[in-house]
């Protein structure tokens, strides 16, 4: 029987995350039939290699989506607002990675390894979203403890890489560094200050609150997605000099007695997370080591003597795969495994 074949629109195909769709499906030989790269003006009409052949990219302005099966988009939240419904209507699924679906009660917002049958709402909007990148390495790491022991509250600082702000932010990194090293001064322009040699404890805006937007959809996001709106949460999250992986210091408390040795145990089974943990031997995770790999890397995990029953650990993960585009393409393939 021949492979069913499934056509596939990437909008945003241009950028850093784009670009990564491009290389996982191509790995994970996922059935495309018709690729269709959507990009702005600024790129209409550039080429990107997919599968060793040239593929033009097209305007997402004058796009219909007709004839799509799926759309993996990943153009900014403003611009996913305007076009995923317009794709969902037409009859393609779209797995959005912007925050505009996230919180929306009827978009499913899916990490495969954690609630996979979320997935089954797609149908009122055909819209599936993909959580913050920070958000997802956590969850996955977490959701065998939190079946397991149930995890009361979150105590989380990141260490975001400046992929994470898209393809200017990493060249305002590499510049930066050119320039001090020249004795010139650094320019600034994407991040909101020098990034070179330097933490930024801001991504995204400021709310109200005093959180950062980001900070806010780490403790949104991870109560839906383990349907738990009882889990206290709370995040800091930083900008870090580093072009690819996000790191994680997570604390957690958790209502049934827990050791750092049944935790090794349940994440070494666990799907999307490797343990790496020996701190004799110099062995953690770090983020030159995750970067260009699928897993979720867990390691320095120890007792919290400060509380009952608390562990602390520390999760690494690369940030534009499992914290984007891989997450994605998983949910694509439950939706042609199971759905369509
Ligand atoms: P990026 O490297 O800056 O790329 C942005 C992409 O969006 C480019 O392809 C760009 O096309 C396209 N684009 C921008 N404005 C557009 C418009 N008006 N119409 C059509 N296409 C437009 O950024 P990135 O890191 O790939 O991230 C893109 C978005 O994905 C982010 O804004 C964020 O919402 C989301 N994101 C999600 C996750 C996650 O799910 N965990 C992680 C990172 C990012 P041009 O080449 O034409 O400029
Ligand atoms: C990661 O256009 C925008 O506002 C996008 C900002 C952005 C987001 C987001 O809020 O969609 C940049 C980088 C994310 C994200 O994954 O939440």
């Amino acid at each position: 029987m021949k492979k069913k074949l499934y056509n596939v629109a990437i909008a945003g195909a241009t950028g850093v995350v784009g670009k990564e769709f491009l290389k996982i499906l191509e790995e994970r030989n996922f059935p495309v039939g018709e690729i269709r790269l959507l990009a702005s003006e600024r790129s209409a009409g550039a080429r990107l290699e997919f599968k060793g052949k040239e593929e033009p990219v097209r305007l997402l302005d004058e796009e219909t989506f007709e004839g799509i099966d799926i759309g993996l988009f990943s153009p900014g939240a403003s611009v996913s607002a305007k076009y995923a419904p317009k794709a969902g209507k037409a009859g393609c699924i779209v797995v959005d990675n912007t925050s505009q679906f996230r919180m929306d009660p009827d978009v499913p917002l899916v990490v495969p390894e954690v609630n996979p049958e979320a997935i089954a709402g797609y149908k009122k909007k055909n819209i599936i979203a993909n959580p913050n990148c920070s958000t997802i390495q956590m969850v996955v790491a977490l959701k065998p403890i939190h079946d397991k022991y149930r995890i009361k509250r979150i105590v989380v600082s990141t260490y975001q890489s400046v992929s994470g702000a898209g393809k200017e932010a990493m060249e305002e990194l590499s510049e930066q560094v050119r320039n001090l090293f020249n004795m010139r001064s650094p320019e600034v322009k994407v991040l909101p200050h020098q990034i070179a040699f330097n933490c930024l404890p801001q991504i995204d805006s400021f709310l109200e609150n005093g959180y950062t937007k980001e900070e806010m959809k780490m403790v949104n996001e991870t109560r839906k997605i383990f349907g738990d709106d009882t889990v206290r949460v709370t995040a800091t999250t930083v900008r870090v000099p580093v072009f690819v992986s996000h790191s994680e210091s997570v604390n957690i408390e958790t209502e049934k007695p827990i050791t750092p040795q049944e935790v090794k145990k349940l994440l070494s089974k666990a799907p999307g997370v490797t343990v790496v943990d020996d701190p004799k031997e110099g062995l953690y995770p770090m983020p030159i080591d995750a970067a260009g790999l699928d897993d979720v890397f867990v390691g320095r995990i120890r007792k919290d003597e400060s509380i009952e029953n608390g562990i602390n650990m520390w999760i690494v993960s690369d940030n534009l795969r499992k914290g984007a585009a891989l997450n994605a393409v998983q949910i694509a393939e439950v939706l042609i495994k199971d759905y369509i």
